[in-house]
């Protein structure tokens, strides 16, 4: 069975854009999961900590028939065997790896929260989600055009556009 995921990738810390692009390839070379779209990569203004670097996130849209815990296995040894890369003290992120959306279902576990509790709020993850996302991944009650006219949409800009994309219209210029 073939399911339908979407994952926020980001990075503030090191080489954000080498650490994005290095993911993406590692998640598409494991045997079951294949990465089907890629966002345009953003550059946003921290939340939450406000005193870190800003970061790059973007999302991509995978088919796996990994079921989600074992998903979210998989993209915890990706996030460690990146971050022990250079990462010597606490701090900033170099791989941050968050499961959106699973097919249309609702999940509630100790260790994992499906659709992810905060990205409705998060501009830098719903920004590049509605990019990549068909209208029939999303939950019925998301709406594309309200969450274009929010007005908490600034500190999220185009960094680096997908590939033949059209981002015109998702971000403030
Ligand atoms: N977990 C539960 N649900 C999920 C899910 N859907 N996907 C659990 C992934 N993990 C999920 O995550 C902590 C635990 O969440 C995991 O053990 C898993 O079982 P973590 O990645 O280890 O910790 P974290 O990411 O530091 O915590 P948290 O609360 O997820 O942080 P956020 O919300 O991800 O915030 N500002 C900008 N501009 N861009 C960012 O990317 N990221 C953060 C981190 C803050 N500010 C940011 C950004
Ligand atoms: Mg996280």
């Amino acid at each position: 069975m073939m399911n339908i995921v979407y994952i926020a990738l980001g990075s503030n810390q090191g080489d954000r854009a080498g650490y994005l692009q290095e993911a993406v390839e590692e998640i598409g070379r494991h045997e079951q999961i294949m990465v089907e779209k890629e966002s345009s990569i953003y550059e946003t203004d921290p939340v939450g900590y406000t005193e870190q670097d800003k970061f790059l996130n973007m999302v991509i849209k995978v088919n796996t028939q990994l079921a989600p815990a074992d998903l979210l296995k998989v993209l915890q040894e990706f996030e460690y065997f990146f971050g022990r890369k250079r990462e010597i003290r606490w701090g900033p992120r170099t791989l941050d790896l968050d499961i959106l959306l699973y097919n249309q279902e609702n999940i509630e576990t100790e260790e994992l929260i499906i659709p992810h509790p905060r990205m409705w709020e998060r501009a830098f993850v719903f920004i590049p989600l509605i990019e990549i996302a068909e209208s029939k991944d999303l939950p019925v009650e998301i709406n594309r055009k309200e969450l274009l006219a929010r007005q908490d949409r600034e500190g999220v800009h185009v960094w680096k556009p997908k590939s033949g994309g059209d981002v015109s219209g998702l971000t403030e210029s």
